[in-house]
């Protein structure tokens, strides 16, 4: 535990002078953002560009936080008055940042009041969201809102007190519209494909259940545009508070590690102000698809993949798992699969876009958890594995390194690793996977059957395909016999 005292308002100015800090007055800046989903990915990204916009002489984008499921994060932040450290890492040397764009952070549910009225004010015009794949309660098989969803059902019963995104914000957007406070602009900042669409059919399902002239004011009046985020940024463990805290001489408990590495691809298309982003780097462009596939594809199918095989064959970490030659080699085959499936896009150099994912997967300083990635299989696998296979599929391709991928993804639902020792699986489907698993039988083919009937996961005629079918059960009895290391070395 602490021995110095927390990080403040009060106390930044002991922070040593190597560590960069608000060149701004804090108390000038007026709120404009409402940020949903305040993890550590949202500080290292978005946070981190509105605090570079801020120290360029914007006045008006101060984040108000939104912390969806846990008072953990407002618990970390509040007494900090939203002051954290952002230390960008490499093995060369670390860069601290201490952030200043966030405000208060609310929790939804118990402060939906406040949050709504928040929605209803024509300072703010941005609600941006990173709630994950799950936060926006979509059925993957249809792309709508999920009636039957536990989060809607609640928040329909509940309408003072939402806490779903789709409930909160749309409740938010009726007190905006009642108050005449003009439209907004959401933007998801999530790693699903068409973001922008999917955060609109959350929110335009939520609405129609609530009252169809609201959704048709949201859908003439709202943008959503689609972005591609990324930073690596590994969850922060208690160990990573401790080491900042001796050279900070404060305590930060809002802190996070990620890599110097930054990008952000926004769709250009706002229904109110926009913050001049572009003038720290983010790019605004028409066509953000494109990106999306690429990162998807390319960056996070990777990460899955590298995560299953990875935490299987005893790696710990993805700089260890990366440095595992024929893992590595596994990636660039994936890779060579992955790639094929991607539209020519200016601007997009796919040979240097792989030399520099495998430089910051290397990163040893980042202590990338391969189980934090393999979180929330269920969700990631169908716009990083799922559909560019069925892509290839569809043109008469061959496709082993992505059966391989999605193959480890069902070894993995076992719950048991190569030593024997059990684990959670650490994701929304978890129950599902468990009982297909368990009635299956037990042998490589039963639970490839099994896991292939998840609609929601492998669309229909996803299991009609005999090549996908004999080269997943092929890959799949491999990891059951050999295991993954021996598995990866035999296919080099
Ligand atoms: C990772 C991503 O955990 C995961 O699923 O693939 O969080 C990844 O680190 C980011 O998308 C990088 O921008």
């Amino acid at each position: 535990m602490s021995g110095h005292p927390r990080l403040s308002n009060v106390t930044l100015h002991q922070a040593p002078e190597q560590f960069l800090r608000p060149a701004y007055d804090r108390t000038a800046q007026k709120t404009g953002c409402v940020h949903f989903g305040v993890g550590a990915f949202h500080r290292a990204h978005q946070a981190a560009y509105l605090d570079a916009l801020m120290n360029s002489g914007a006045r008006d984008w101060k984040i108000l936080g939104v912390s969806m499921r846990s008072p953990a994060v407002g618990e970390q932040l509040n007494p900090q008055d939203g002051l954290f450290s952002v230390n960008a890492r490499s093995a060369r040397q670390d860069e601290t940042r201490i952030v200043g764009s966030l405000g208060p952070v609310l929790l939804a549910g118990a402060q939906s009041a406040e949050i709504v009225r928040a929605l209803a004010d024509p300072a703010i015009s941005l609600a941006t969201i990173t709630v994950t794949e799950k936060g926006y309660c979509l059925d993957p098989a249809t792309g709508r809102l999920d009636e039957g969803h536990a989060a809607i059902r609640h928040d329909l019963e509940n309408p003072s007190a939402p806490s779903s995104l789709p409930g909160l914000l749309t409740v938010g957007l009726a007190a905006r519209r009642a108050a005449g406070a003009g439209p907004l602009t959401i933007l998801s900042c999530d790693n699903l494909s068409n973001n922008g669409s999917a955060t609109r059919a959350a929110i335009l399902g939520y609405a129609t259940l609530m009252d169809d002239s609201l959704a048709g004011w949201i859908e003439a009046e709202c943008a959503f545009p689609s972005s591609m985020v990324d930073r690596i940024v590994p969850a922060t463990t208690p160990a990573d508070i401790d080491a900042l805290e001796q050279e900070l001489g404060l305590h930060d408990e809002g802190m996070v590690n990620t890599e110097r590495f930054m990008q952000w691809v926004v769709e250009d298309k706002f229904a109110a102000r926009r913050p001049a982003l572009d003038t720290v780097g983010v790019q605004f462009t028409n066509d953000v698809a494109g990106w999306e596939h690429a990162k998807l594809r390319m960056l996070n199918a990777v990460h899955s993949t590298m995560a299953y095989l990875g935490a299987l064959g005893g790696f710990d970490f993805i700089h260890e798992a990366v440095a595992f030659a024929p893992l590595r080699a596994h990636v660039e085959a994936l890779w060579d699969e992955q790639q094929a499936t991607l539209a020519p896009l200016a601007g997009f150099d796919p040979a240097a876009y792989r030399a520099e994912l495998l430089d910051r997967f290397a990163n040893p300083a980042l202590h990338h958890k391969t189980r934090q990635i393999a979180m929330d299989g269920s969700q990631k696998l169908p716009p990083r594995l799922v559909t560019p296979l069925r892509e290839r599929r569809a043109q008469g391709l061959d496709c082993p390194h992505e059966c391989l991928a999605i193959a480890a993804w069902m070894r993995w639902q076992i719950g048991k690793d190569e030593t024997g020792a059990s684990y959670r699986v650490d994701d929304p489907m978890a129950e599902t996977t468990a009982e297909l698993v368990a009635r299956s039988g037990g042998d490589a083919a039963g639970i490839v059957r099994a896991l292939l009937s998840i609609e929601r996961i492998f669309p229909v005629g996803f299991a009609e395909d005999a090549y996908t079918v004999s080269e997943l059960t092929r890959a799949l009895s491999d990891l059951l016999t050999l295991g993954a290391r021996e598995t990866l070395q035999r296919r080099i």
